[in-house]
């Protein structure tokens, strides 16, 4: 089983749609195992977006995910890392397909709702960034019967 690292930036919570994203991983039929509702500090924010580091964007991303609360949350499943990538659609929500998290609900790449870890070393760190072992829960979900043949 795969774990992946989600999170509903602050200008999906600010909008009210952070509710309705996560509505869209429980209906796919994808387990969430750890949520919370918190604010970034500019040493995570730095930590997480490491890689971007001296990219023309990079304050302005730091600034960004800072600015107010983000949902951050865990997602377990089969293959789960690629599948919450092609739910939540390309980088830029302009050019994101119809029924992607981003092509529905976003407009622009500085403003795209979400991020999703993209292999699993980034969930593996991620996760690790976020979210304490104690924190991630383990369970079945009662339909998982239905999800898999
Ligand atoms: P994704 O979130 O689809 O994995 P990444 O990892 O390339 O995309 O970029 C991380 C974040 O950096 C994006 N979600 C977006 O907010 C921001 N970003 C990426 N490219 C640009 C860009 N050209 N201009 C502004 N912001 C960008």
């Amino acid at each position: 089983m795969q774990r992946t690292f989600v999170m509903v930036k602050p200008d999906g919570v600010q909008r009210g749609i952070a509710g309705q994203v996560l509505s869209v991983f429980e209906s796919k039929g994808l387990k969430l195992v750890a949520a919370k509702l918190m604010t970034i500090d500019k040493e995570l924010a730095a930590k997480h977006y490491g890689e971007h580091l001296g990219k023309p964007f990079y304050e302005k991303l730091v600034n960004f995910i800072t600015s107010g609360p983000v949902l951050a949350m865990v997602w377990e499943d089969h293959d789960v890392i690629s599948v919450v990538r092609t739910v939540v659609g390309k980088t830029n929500p302009a050019e994101a397909g119809p029924g992607t998290i981003r092509g529905d609900f976003g407009m622009t790449t500085g403003r795209n709702i979400i991020h999703a870890s993209d292999s699993p070393t980034s969930a593996e760190r991620e996760i690790n960034l976020f979210f304490d072992k104690s924190e991630i829960q383990e369970y079945t979900r009662i339909d998982e019967v239905w999800l898999y043949e």
